[in-house]
C-alpha cells in the first residue's frame, strides 16, 4: 500500500511539474489532495493496520502530501511569473514611435472677425445681441423709417417667403426689437452680428448672402462724437494705431444725419496707391444718428434720448485686412484658402 502511495507520488509530481496552465494545476491539487484523492484513500483504509504499521503508513501520507503540496506551491508560482511575463511583453509601449497627429480646427476668417470685433465692443460695455434670419416685413423694414412705398425697399431686392415675411436684408430687426423690449428706458448699448441675405448676383465682391455687424447706442446726451470716437477706436483697432477715419455725408432712411466712414489706407498710409484707387482713404463702414421716427416707433421719446448706430459688412472688412480679391473665397471652404488664416 505505501509503495503504491510512493509510486502514485512520483506520478503525481510528474504531471504537476509538466502542468502548462493555473486551471489545470488547480485540477490536479484537487484530483491528488482532495477529499476523494488517493492519499485520503490510503488515510481511510489505515483503520485496519497495528498502531505501529497506522503511524509508519501516517508518516509517509503526510510527507507525501507534503511533498505533492509543495510542487503544486512551486509550479504554480512558475505559471504566474511566465504568464506576467508574458503579458507585460505583450503590452509593451515603445515611447520612442512617432505619436499620431491630431487634425486641429480653427475658426472661419469671418468667424474669428466676427469674434475679435465682439470681444472689443465687449470692453467697451456692449451686450451682444442676435436674432432670426427671416423676419416681418414690419421689423425689417417698416419700424425702420422705411415705408411700403419707400425707393429703398426696391433698391434692396430681398428673398421673400410670403407677403409679409423675408429673409432679413441687415441686423437691424434685432435693434428694434431690443428697443420695444426695453419700453422705452435708456441706456441701450448692443452689438447686433449675424447672417443677412439680399437678390444680387454673385461675382467678386458682391454675394447674395453675407455677414453684417450693427452696433446701436441709444441714452441721454448721445452725441455724433460719440459716434465718431467709437469708430475711431474700432479702426485702430483693426487696422492699426496708425489709422485716422473721415466721415462724409451720406443717406440712410433710418439715421440722420448719415455718413460713410473712412479708414485712412493702410497699404500707403494716405499718400495714394491701388489699394486706395490713389485717393488715400478706404469706404469701410456706414452710421448715423438714429432717426427720430424709428426711436418713436420703438417706444423711445426722442426729446429725450438720441442714439448712434453703424453697420459693418464682415466680408468687406476681412477681404480688406487680408487683401483677399473674392468673396466667394469665404464660401467654397477651399482648404488652400481657408489654411492661411491660422
Ligand atoms: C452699412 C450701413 C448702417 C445702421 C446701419 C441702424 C439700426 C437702427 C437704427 C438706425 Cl435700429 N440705424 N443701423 C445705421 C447706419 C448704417 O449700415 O453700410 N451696412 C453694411
Amino acid at each position: 500500500m505505501l509503495e503504491q502511495l510512493k509510486e502514485l507520488a512520483q506520478v503525481a509530481e510528474a504531471e504537476i511539474k509538466a502542468v502548462g496552465t493555473l486551471d489545470e494545476l488547480n485540477d490536479l491539487r484537487v484530483k491528488y489532495l482532495g477529499k476523494k484523492g488517493p492519499i485520503q484513500e490510503v488515510m481511510k483504509n489505515m483503520k485496519s493496520l497495528t498502531p505501529e504499521a497506522r503511524k509508519h503508513a501516517g508518516q509517509i501520507s503526510n510527507e507525501v502530501k507534503r511533498t505533492l503540496s509543495d510542487a503544486i506551491t512551486v509550479q504554480k508560482e512558475a505559471l504566474e511569473l511566465a504568464e506576467i511575463t508574458k503579458q507585460l511583453a505583450e503590452e509593451t509601449i515603445d515611447v520612442t514611435l512617432p505619436g499620431k497627429k491630431t487634425m486641429r480646427g480653427r475658426l472661419h476668417p469671418l468667424n474669428a472677425i466676427v469674434a475679435d470685433i465682439e470681444a472689443f465692443f465687449i470692453g467697451l460695455g456692449y451686450h451682444i445681441a442676435e436674432g432670426a434670419e427671416v423676419e416681418s416685413d414690419r421689423y425689417n423694414f417698416e419700424l425702420l423709417n422705411l415705408p411700403q412705398d419707400h425707393p429703398a425697399r426696391d433698391m434692396q431686392d430681398s428673398f421673400y417667403i410670403d407677403v409679409h415675411h423675408l429673409l432679413r436684408t441687415h441686423t437691424s430687426p434685432i435693434q428694434v426689437r431690443t428697443l420695444e423690449k426695453a419700453c422705452g428706458q435708456g441706456p441701450v448699448k448692443i452689438l447686433c452680428p449675424g447672417k443677412v441675405y439680399r437678390r444680387d448676383d454673385d461675382d467678386a465682391t458682391h454675394s447674395h448672402q453675407f455677414m453684417q455687424i450693427e452696433g446701436l447706442v441709444v441714452d441721454t446726451h448721445i452725441t455724433m462724437a460719440d459716434l465718431k470716437g467709437t469708430l475711431e477706436a474700432l479702426v485702430k483697432h483693426l487696422f492699426g494705431p496708425e489709422r485716422e477715419i473721415r466721415m462724409r455725408p451720406s443717406f440712410f432712411p433710418f439715421t440722420e444725419p448719415s455718413v460713410e466712414v473712412d479708414v485712412s489706407c493702410f497699404a500707403c498710409g494716405g499718400d495714394g496707391c491701388s489699394v486706395c484707387k490713389q485717393t488715400g482713404w478706404i469706404e469701410i463702414l456706414g452710421a448715423g444718428m438714429v432717426h427720430p421716427n424709428v426711436l418713436k416707433m420703438s417706444g423711445f421719446d426722442p426729446e429725450m434720448y438720441q442714439g448712434f448706430a453703424f453697420g459693418m459688412g464682415v466680408e468687406r472688412i476681412t477681404m480688406l485686412k487680408y487683401g483677399v480679391e473674392d468673396i466667394r473665397h469665404f464660401y467654397t471652404n477651399d482648404l488652400r484658402f481657408l489654411e492661411q488664416f491660422k
